[in-house]
């Protein structure tokens, strides 16, 4: 059968990569994306523009495409969403609600939609966090996250919505910029490294996060989209990872490109306080034995990619 996608918050950092990846894979024309405003470069097949809280408007989209898989991407990151508390719970959860319920009505064969490790908290396991353990997240987002789980879990039981979900750690990228997370100091790097030598970091030298680079994290979407639904065990939200690092770590692996690069930190930063209440790192054992999850990039390929695709931009 021919599937009909629809991505909502598609202009973000994860859209605009998911939205090529899914495109290549379905043809151009199988896939609509929209968002709140016209995206920088023309999009590549069908754009709409939607508020996911309009849910008049985002019912005509499920009416007019009549979608086989959703993708709900919108959402205010962890930074952000402690300036506006009120605003970021409201999209993050009425936006998966609209969401939830439209596909149920629509019989959406399958639904995406991204959790995070902002889900996990100060008194969770901080090394090899593993997927249930004690949580209590500090952040109006992390709060948003561990509900929408919740909620996830909840439409899959009550009404068998296959609604499918990662906790995504940092995700790292070249093509789009971040939306306001905590995790954006490892991009942030990248540009100031190759634009200016040096960087000052807002979080401490040794804050060991986890992260992923964007082409394991589409790979590894994909792949979560892919698998059977009868191998899938959580329906909830799958741990996943792809490396962990401090901001040392990373500038060093960025001065083996880039000789002369320095890194300074600035103390003070309220995100300090967001990165100290997450996990170090992450066991991912549940989505590499239900589907096979296998990240491809370390921290050197990782880096070596980074610059390389940046420095070609710059050019
Ligand atoms: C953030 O930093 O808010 C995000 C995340 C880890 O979910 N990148």
């Amino acid at each position: 059968m021919e599937e009909s996608i629809i991505i909502i918050g598609s202009n973000g950092q994860i859209g605009t990569e998911l939205a090529t990846a899914l495109r290549l894979k379905y043809g151009e024309k199988s896939v609509v994306t929209s968002d709140i405003r016209q995206p920088n470069t023309p999009s590549q097949g069908p754009f709409e523009i939607v508020n996911v809280l309009d849910k008049e408007l985002l019912q005509s989209l499920f009416e007019k495409y009549k979608p086989t898989q959703v993708y709900l991407l919108a959402a205010v990151l962890s930074a952000v969403g402690e300036q506006n508390p009120k605003l970021a719970w409201d999209l993050n959860m009425t936006g998966l609600l609209n969401v939830l319920d439209l596909s149920v009505t629509y019989r959406v064969d399958k639904v995406f939609w991204p959790s995070s490790i902002a889900v996990f908290g100060p008194h969770s396991p901080k090394e090899e966090t593993p997927q249930y353990c004690i949580m209590d997240p500090s952040t109006v987002y992390g709060l948003s996250k561990q509900a929408g789980e919740r909620w996830c879990e909840y439409y899959f039981n009550k009404y068998g919505l296959d609604v499918r979900s990662i906790r995504y750690p940092g995700l790292i990228s070249w093509k789009a910029a971040p939306g306001g997370g905590t995790t954006d100091y490892a991009i942030h790097i990248f540009h100031e490294a190759l634009s200016k030598g040096t960087y000052e970091c807002f979080l401490s030298a040794e804050t060991r996060l986890p992260m992923l680079y964007m082409e394991d994290a589409i790979q590894g979407t994909l792949q979560l989209m892919d698998a059977p639904a009868e191998n899938l065990t959580i329906r909830s939200s799958y741990n996943l990872t792809g490396l962990s690092f401090t901001p040392v770590e990373l500038a060093e692996a960025i001065k083996v490109h880039v000789p002369e690069f320095s890194i300074s930190y600035s103390n003070n930063d309220p995100r300090q306080a967001i990165a100290d209440g997450w996990p170090s790192s992450i066991n991912d054992e549940y989505a590499r034995k239900d589907w096979g999850w296998n990240p491809q990039f370390n921290l050197k390929a990782m880096t070596e990619e980074m610059i390389k695709n940046l420095k070609q931009n710059l050019e």
